[in-house]
């Protein structure tokens, strides 16, 4: 383990339970790969996403704070990181709060924020006549609505070879949902414009950070480029209900088609800067370089998501005749143009049927295509298509964490037919 490794895992460490003695990292890891072992060669380097739903979860108890999700759809990595199985995902549209996965860097914040929530305070900075807000006064300011695609860097970790550090994350760090909030525009707007310095759009996470340690070292602080700001929300509501705490309420900062990360959840401050965070979220973790080689402000942040498809159903086994495969396609920073999918592991394609209503760029779209399959053994993958005529690639290259993970052949899954 390197310097940078060892300061990760450090940093991961007090990210799971605020302690930085913590080794849950580790264990989980193990537990992980011990899970999986049984599944054998033929599952090949998809096997993170074979594992059927109950097979993973059934051994594990949801930590209080999301005691609410549904256990037979969440894989438990840690009390802060759960995941959704594929079979969760399924094809659908929007992904049901109690099915959405969760990735806190910190222990959540006490139930208490979200008691009064129109009472919650923001500082809104950077701003010609800056200002403390209330929720309630920021709802005077405008609403809007974005169903958009929520996925983790991470996500699709697992399928790297190189064993990229950190949750191993395999479909299921991903969701769509419905965000309903206040333009941050209309609220810089209405707060006296940009100030002509600023570069950047910065958030700040609520949570109390533990003694002891460099607050710099753990807090949830990200800048986006101030040409996100006009996509930017700061959200109050998820799927059409009060945004629960586990996902950010009372307040989140929202910049869809962006990814996880930069979600800034019960977000305390929101600043137009001139240069980014001096967080080491946003410093030095969440970049992508190669494997080997340490985070540092010039490589690429996790900013924008690309195209990217999976399978989600049939999972493992199917019975003869016509089969239904379905899942879930995104096109990244344009519209998702369509979606191919393959029966033999990449040898011939079909076009599949984008089954899902088109509800802006920012959102995933389910796929579906009716395949007559005899009896045996099939690698299904999808591969989508982006109007611009990005379509995902076979492989991703490794990267030093793991991040960003597209490449089709992956995220194929194994089915017998019988
Ligand atoms: N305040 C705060 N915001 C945060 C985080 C966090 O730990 N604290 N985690 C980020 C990461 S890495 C991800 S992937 C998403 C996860 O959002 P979810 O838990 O609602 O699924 O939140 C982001 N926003
Ligand atoms: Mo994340």
């Amino acid at each position: 383990m390197n310097d940078l490794h060892a300061h990760e895992a450090m940093h991961d460490a007090a990210r799971d339970t605020g302690h930085p003695s913590d080794a849950s990292r580790g264990p989980t890891r193990r537990r992980f790969l011990l899970s999986t072992a049984g599944l054998g060669a033929a599952a090949g380097a998809g096997a993170a996403g074979l594992i059927p739903a109950r097979a993973l979860a059934q051994d594990d108890t949801l930590p209080d704070y999301v005691a609410w999700k549904d256990a037979d759809d969440m894989i438990v990595h840690s009390p802060q990181t759960l995941e959704t199985t594929r079979a969760g995902q399924g094809a659908r549209a929007i992904t049901p709060d109690v099915d959405l996965f969760v990735r806190n860097n910190l222990p959540a914040p006490s139930e208490d924020i979200v008691a009064d929530r129109d009472a919650w305070e923001v500082s809104i900075e950077g701003v010609g006549s800056p200002a403390t807000m209330t929720l309630g006064e920021l709802k005077t300011l405008g609403v809007r609505s974005v169903p958009t695609m929520l996925q983790c860097s991470g996500n699709g970790r697992a399928f790297f070879a190189h064993e990229a550090g950190g949750t191993q994350w395999s479909v299921g760090a991903a969701g769509n949902v419905i965000w309903t909030g206040v333009p941050l525009s209309a609220v810089v707007e209405a707060m006296g414009g940009l100030v002509s310095e600023a570069a950047f759009v910065t958030g700040t996470g609520g949570e109390e950070l533990p003694d002891g340690l460099d607050p710099k070292t753990i807090m949830v602080e990200r800048s986006v480029p101030l040409d996100a700001l006009d996509r930017i929300l700061l959200a109050f509501e998820m799927n059409g209900e009060p945004l629960p705490l586990a996902h950010g309420g009372p307040l989140r900062m929202v910049v869809p088609g962006y990814y996880g990360v930069n979600n800034v959840k019960y977000v305390k401050r929101v600043a137009l800067t001139e240069t980014e965070s001096e967080a080491k979220i946003q410093q030095t973790s969440y970049r992508v370089r190669p494997v080997g080689v340490s985070g540092d402000p010039s490589q690429p942040s996790m900013y924008e998501m690309s195209v990217k498809s999976w399978v989600t159903t049939p999972l493992m086994e199917a019975a003869t005749g016509n089969v239904l495969i379905q899942g879930v396609a995104y096109g990244g920073q344009s519209p998702l143009d369509g979606v191919e999918v393959s029966v033999d592991g990449g040898e011939t394609w079909q076009e599949a049927e984008i089954t899902g209503a088109d509800m802006g760029v920012h959102s995933w779209r389910p796929f579906a295509l009716r395949a007559d399959l005899e009896p045996g053994t099939y690698t299904i993958a999808s591969r989508a298509m982006n109007a611009e005529g990005t379509a995902q690639p076979e492989d991703f290259p490794p990267n030093e964490r793991g991040y960003a993970h597209n490449g089709w052949r992956d995220h194929a899954v194994e089915l017998t037919v019988s």
